[in-house]
């Protein structure tokens, strides 16, 4: 049935996408996600209010972005009548991927770092009907294990290095320009295995070659304990408090490097502790509650700003400047991160004095 409005990413950008008459499109309503501004963390970081936008792609129907290139994926992999489809993932691929083969009519495996994968992510795969294997080894063991099964059992490989995925997510780009009226002039965003900033900057440059317009700098942003990008070599023990990064070996490691070098942007490393107190900010003072992972590219931002990033910026430039952070998934995707907060809560007895004198123990 044709939706009567919004009828997800391959209908509205069907001709900048590698599908055809034979592809019967599996969707789920992907894409279209808000663009909200946030003026308090603008103002704190002495930007114009209206600087600062965020891209809530956790509003996508698993929510995270990664439903813009399985939408794409999995109708490719119908098209070409797959076996099944396989990923490795730090969770929300493998959410993704179950709910759109389950769409499709497909089988669908995952290969997760065991103990690594939050439990709204896990959760989903398991409702999806993916056929769950927990690998005891990193994200990046789990990948090079799936592409060696792809190859031999023939299951279609649906991780970011299937070119499908990346031209899916590549529309997020010209939504922002859409939105925008033209492309911001910085994007920061989290990185892990990099196909998220490697789409973007593809999706950019698709529309600047169309229009001949600016280009946005492309800040990439990881965690410091899994940073490969930015020290330049593959972290074997990658760790951080952000699950969905904690990748030491990034597939589109060269597409990265070139987006960041062709963009002049750069890619950055924050500290965990930088992450979460980014991550509380946005709750608490934008309303926006994402995952921690997608915090990261926030906390990037701060570093950046506080670090005297925009003031060499003429006034004229400064007062239209643009930022755009990518939060890629849903702060419910991991309701066990918050305790990393430790925040103070009481219980009582149903007793109206009790609850009162808690509401003042917690001021
Ligand atoms: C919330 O699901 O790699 O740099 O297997 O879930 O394109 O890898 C997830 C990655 C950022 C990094 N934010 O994007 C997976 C997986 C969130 C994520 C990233 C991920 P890439």
């Amino acid at each position: 049935m044709e939706s009567p409005s919004y009828g997800g990413i391959i209908q509205k950008y069907r001709a900048c996408l590698p599908v055809g008459k034979g592809t019967t499109v599996v969707s789920l309503l992907e894409g279209n996600t808000p663009l909200v501004c946030a003026p308090r963390l603008a103002r704190w970081l002495e930007l114009p209010e209206d600087a600062l936008l965020l891209k809530i792609e956790g509003m996508n129907p698993t929510g995270s972005f990664k439903d813009r290139g399985m939408t794409v994926a999995v109708s490719k992999a119908l098209e070409a009548g797959a076996r099944g489809i396989l990923c490795a993932s730090t969770g929300n691929t493998a959410a993704s991927a179950a709910a759109y083969a389950a769409r499709a009519g497909l089988r669908c495996a995952v290969l997760l770092p065991e103990g690594g994968v939050a439990a709204g992510k896990l959760a989903a795969a398991l409702m999806h009907g993916a056929s769950v294997i927990a690998l005891r080894g990193s994200f990046d063991a789990a990948l090079a294990l799936a592409q060696r099964v792809a190859q031999e059992d023939g299951w279609t490989l649906v991780n970011s290095v299937n070119p499908s995925r990346i031209q899916g997510q590549k529309t997020a780009a010209f939504e922002i320009i859409e939105a925008l009226g033209r492309a911001p002039d910085f994007q920061f965003m989290p990185v892990g295995n990099a196909g998220n900033i490697t789409a973007y900057w593809l999706g950019y440059r698709e529309w600047h070659a169309a229009l001949k317009k600016g280009l946005p700098k492309m800040m990439g942003v990881q965690a410091k304990g899994a940073a490969p990008l930015v020290l330049g070599r593959p972290v074997a023990h990658p760790k951080t408090v952000a699950s969905a990064i904690r990748i030491g070996r990034p597939a589109s490691w060269a597409a990265a490097l070139k987006a960041k070098e062709e963009s002049g942007g750069m890619i950055a490393a924050v500290s965990d502790a930088e992450i979460l107190s980014a991550w509380r900010r946005l709750a608490r003072e934008e309303g926006v509650f994402c995952e921690p992972a997608s915090a990261a590219g926030v906390a990037g931002l701060i570093r950046f700003a506080r670090g005297g990033g925009f003031h060499r910026m003429d006034a004229s430039k400064r007062k239209a400047l643009r930022i755009v952070c990518i939060l890629t998934g849903h702060g419910l995707k991991d309701p066990d991160a918050p305790a990393a907060l430790r925040f103070r809560r009481r219980t009582v007895d149903p007793d109206l004095r009790a609850v009162s004198s808690a509401l003042n123990a917690l001021k």
